[in-house]
């Protein structure tokens, strides 16, 4: 054999294997990526096509769904059927349920091949569970086997395809729309109120953050008048909380405290949680907490609801007005203060989250304050004054004699060594004549 034979036997085996390999990838199924609305048809058909350069008689399979899917059956009798364009007059389908997935069998009793080699060959109706989360989920067929006319095996890879549950973003009650129910059921939902009714976080995440706070308030309203929120914020906005600062012996001392915001940026919402120390108790204005709102439009709503020791209050318009202004409080809150004893507490806004009225979103850091309940130095009689009974209460004390009233060591130790004597009793003398 010469060269020029081998060459030809070496073309005719690579020619062979080719088309071998044409002819295997030529029988194959395929099933298109298929959608579902949340808020419409719940019900969809997936087709499964198939191509085939081969005669084929038979297939088998199994189809599985994802888990927020169930295939449709009739009285016991899935919903699977064959295409009619392709199908023989005489193939027949059967469908069983098993192991978590449809065995599905089709064949012709005569062994008579599909027509055409390409198109759908089947079809299967699903159910698919809208009070599923938004999200792509996976349908697969696997173990495969098409049957040639002859009784050839062939062994296609498994089909993958993709179910996609779509939500209208915004449309948190899931009715299809967009509007005011949608804001409002939201607002109850991040105030920590109750509602009635869908309510459907993944599509209340109306700017897909992945969480649910006062941007996603003003981002429903947006949409609801048909405009797309803007996304990042670039403005300066600050807020602050004021210490609260009594003297103690004073009983129960009330204190108004101001919530400051200074922003540049137009604010329509805002949203925080409010954790305030043992020493204090919120007060309450009828059935309300004592927490009022400050800078408003004519419809901004503000909600405050106690939940796990924090105030959650959340401030908001329908309309995603802008609260006005750019500084001073935004609300104010009336706590009373416990000030039997002396003592540093800190009181803490968190989770706060800011929209201005374009919808986008600001997250401040957590903001401390101190609630401090102190004393006087040198006014051992805690009288709130610093003057002769001082002097005479610490001098007693030293020489170890009785007192008439009671004696605040605390106070007395003025230069806070641990040890009342004679440097903290001149001490006293300072203060009394403004010296110190
Ligand atoms: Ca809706
Ligand atoms: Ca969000
Ligand atoms: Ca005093
Ligand atoms: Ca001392």
């Amino acid at each position: 054999m010469n060269i020029r034979q081998k060459l030809t036997i070496y073309i005719f085996l690579f020619v062979a294997c080719a088309m071998g390999l044409q002819a295997k990838a030529d029988n194959t199924l395929s099933m298109n990526d298929v959608t579902c609305m949340r808020s419409g048809e719940t019900q969809i058909v997936v087709p499964v096509a198939m191509t085939n350069s081969d005669e084929i008689t038979a297939i088998q399979c199994d189809i599985t769904l994802p888990s927020i899917a169930s295939m449709v059956d009739n009285s016991g009798v899935y919903d699977i059927w064959l295409d009619e364009t392709r199908k023989a007059n005489n193939h027949n389908l059967s469908a069983t349920a098993s192991g978590g997935s449809f065995r599905v069998v089709i064949s012709s009793p005569t062994g008579k091949a599909f027509k055409g080699n390409s198109g759908n060959v089947f079809y299967f109706r699903i159910d698919v569970n809208t009070l599923a989360t938004a999200g792509n989920y996976s349908l697969s067929l696997s173990n495969i086997i098409l049957s040639t006319v002859s009784g050839d095996r062939i062994t296609p890879d498994d089909v993958n395809a993709t179910l996609t549950l779509n939500c209208l973003r915004g449309d948190a009650n899931n009715d299809g729309a967009v509007n005011v129910a949608d804001y409002d059921v939201t607002r109850r939902f991040l105030s920590k109120l109750s509602f009635t009714g869908d309510f459907f976080a993944d599509a209340a995440d109306c700017n897909q953050d992945g969480t649910i706070d006062a941007a996603d308030l003003v981002c429903i309203v947006l949409k609801s008048k048909g405009i797309e929120p803007s996304s990042a914020a670039t403005g300066s906005n600050v807020m602050t909380l004021n210490d609260i600062s009594c003297l103690r012996g004073q009983g129960t001392i009330i204190n108004e405290v101001p919530v400051l915001l200074s922003n540049s940026d137009a604010i329509s919402a805002i949203q925080c949680d409010l954790t305030i120390p043992s020493v204090v108790t919120m007060q309450v204005n009828g059935e309300n907490y004592d927490i009022s709102l400050e800078r408003k439009s004519s419809d901004h709503i503000m909600t405050t609801q106690l939940s796990n020791v924090k105030y959650r209050i959340v401030i908001s318009s329908p309309s995603a007005a802008s609260i006005g202004g750019n500084s001073g409080p935004i609300f104010k809150f009336n706590v009373a203060v416990n000030t039997s004893s002396v003592c540093t507490q800190s009181m803490m806004l968190s989770n706060v989250v800011l929209s201005t009225t374009s919808g986008q979103r600001i997250k401040l850091d957590n903001i401390d304050a101190n609630v401090v309940v102190r004393f006087i130095k040198g006014d051992a009689n805690s009288d709130y004054n610093v003057d002769v009974a001082d002097y005479v209460m610490t001098c007693n004390d030293i020489l170890g004699k009785p007192q008439n009233s009671t004696f605040y060591s605390d106070a007395a130790d003025v230069d806070g060594d641990g040890e009342i004597n004679v440097i903290d009793l001149v001490k006293i003398v300072r203060i009394s004549l403004g010296l110190e």
